[in-house]
């Protein structure tokens, strides 16, 4: 009897064994989560994701998108945890969301630390791709999740129903929904704003029971997918911090995958990342988001962001160095407090990634 059991667990072990790659289990779906909506540009970056991934593995990896934080039960800030224990296979997620986890993602929400740059995108560009954007996603692997490319949500601008903010002295006493991540709470507070800590499942309801006086988010990808201009007239552009997309899947998960479809599942990621970019920076660059995204024939219905909220009845003030200038010097507090926290090594190494594309 127990040499049978003994020769029928070699049988089976060399049946696996003997499987071609493509043959692996895998699962019927994978769960991708996202924060905010399917139709904002990060919801559409991550259906594009997974589009690409179904359709190059000719159907055998599956990805559903879980949008507006479905599988987070409305928490944003539990997503690492939830990626990392399982629970989800995937996220294209914030660096914000993640931060309370991974300190090092506080980098991007350092307060004009890269709005102060000549070339922001050049400069947020430079991060992710030089010493600094290796050091951020070690410290997330680190921490037990695999990273597999970049996308972008975007430089946060600041909308509110009162207005127009010019200055520092502006934001006295106003309200602002912030993620509840400390940073923001402390940089708000700096400006003299009252911050209030709201998940983004519940925000747009915040802002039209008028709960609070404003929020920050990105232009394309936000601002106007939720038609901000319902609750707040004013938005100024102030490019205070910026919030890059990490495409992410649990370390299990990817083991799962033979090397062929995880070289796929890399090169789809690479894609997505110009994709992501150019919904991000549409209206905001030369023309070449607008080109690529022509090319694709993937426009979205609003491809002049600030011909489009003036239309809607909105006063968006771009604010310049000097004025920019103004809250750098008032936000000094957050940076010197922050920067230690971060990591002094991985602060230099993003200045010295930034410096070198100037
Ligand atoms: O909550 C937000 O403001 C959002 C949607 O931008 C993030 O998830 C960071």
């Amino acid at each position: 009897m127990k040499r049978f059991f003994r020769s029928a667990c070699i049988a089976l072990c060399a049946c696996l064994l003997a499987m071609p790659a493509g043959a692996a289990q895998y699962k019927q779906e994978y769960k991708l989560s996202v924060v905010p909506g399917a139709t904002s540009g990060w919801g559409l970056t991550a259906s594009y994701f997974a589009d690409l991934v179904r359709e190059r593995s000719n159907g055998r990896i599956n990805i559903k998108v879980y949008a507006s934080s479905q599988l987070l039960a409305g928490k944003q800030t539990s997503e690492f945890l939830m990626l990392r224990n399982g629970s989800i296979d995937f996220a294209l997620a914030s660096t914000i969301n993640w931060s309370p986890q991974v300190k090092e993602l506080n980098l991007p929400a350092l307060p004009f630390f890269i709005a102060a740059q000549p070339d922001r995108y050049k400069a947020m560009d430079a991060i992710l791709a030089g010493n600094s954007g290796k050091m951020m996603i070690d410290a997330i692997e680190k921490k037990g999740v695999k990273v597999i490319g970049w996308a972008e949500n975007g430089f946060r601008e600041l909308t509110t129903s009162k207005g127009p903010i010019t200055k520092p002295e502006d934001m006295k006493g106003l309200k602002i929904r912030v993620v509840g991540s400390p940073i923001f709470i402390e940089t708000f507070r700096a400006l003299g704003a009252n911050p209030v800590n709201m998940n983004w499942s519940e925000a747009t309801t915040g802002f039209q029971q008028g709960v609070v006086d404003g929020q920050e988010n990105p232009t394309n990808g936000i601002n106007i997918t939720v038609k901000i201009w319902n609750y707040h007239k004013f938005q100024c552009d102030w490019h205070y911090i910026i919030d890059p997309l990490i495409m992410s899947v649990n370390p299990k998960v990817w083991q799962g995958f033979s090397p062929e479809d995880q070289k796929l599942l890399l090169d789809c990621a690479k894609e997505t990342e110009t994709y992501g970019k150019a919904l991000s920076r549409l209206g905001m660059d030369d023309g070449a988001s607008l080109a690529f995204l022509q090319s694709l024939g993937r426009v979205p219905e609003v491809s002049d962001p600030y011909a489009f909220m003036k239309e809607q009845g909105m006063t968006v003030t771009e604010l310049n160095h000097d004025q920019i200038a103004l809250f750098y010097a008032a936000t000094k507090s957050v940076r010197d407090e922050w920067i230690p926290k971060i990591g002094a090594d991985l602060v230099k190494a993003a200045e010295a990634d930034m410096a070198a594309v100037k």
